[in-house]
């Protein structure tokens, strides 16, 4: 199976719960190598455009306030079958429906405040990385 990217974000409520090691060591452990990784805040302009796609749902105001309510910690992850992988890893998008041992299941308090994102595909993770990263930012990790 040809390696995928995927872009991921600790979310501010993670990097506020000192969570930072405890993700990125389950990230890790399953078998994802981390080739891109910064910390950040988003400003509400560009966590706006990230979930544009929401934009007339009820809760953007709330997500995008959360998403630029303090740093996170966006990466670019690779691995086989990145896309699905992570997204098994991290769990459903409401913790309270996210399966045991998953990292929202464990760490996430609400669906609005869910610890983590992970891409829903290669492509969008593609545009989700250019949020943050440019090519130059990629370093080939041979961990
Ligand atoms: P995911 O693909 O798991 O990131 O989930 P979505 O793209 O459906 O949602 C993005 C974010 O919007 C979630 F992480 C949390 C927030 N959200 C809500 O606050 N309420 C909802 O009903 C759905 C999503």
């Amino acid at each position: 199976m040809a390696k995928e990217r995927t872009l991921t974000i600790l979310k501010p409520d993670c990097v506020r719960k000192n969570l930072i090691g405890e993700v990125t060591r389950r990230i890790q452990e399953a078998g994802f190598s981390i080739v891109a990784m910064k910390m950040t805040r988003l400003t509400k302009d560009t966590a706006g455009g990230f979930y544009a796609v929401h934009k007339e749902r009820p809760f953007f105001g709330e997500l995008v306030e959360f998403m630029s309510s303090g740093p996170c910690v966006p990466m670019i992850l690779e691995k086989e079958n990145a896309v699905a992988d992570f997204r098994k890893l991290i769990g459903a998008t409401n913790p309270a429906e996210a399966d045991k041992g998953t990292i929202r299941a464990d760490f996430a308090d609400s669906l609005g405040e869910n610890i983590i994102h992970g891409s829903d595909s290669v492509e969008n993770g593609k545009i989700e990385a250019a949020y943050f990263f440019t090519e130059s930012d990629v370093v080939a990790n041979k961990a």
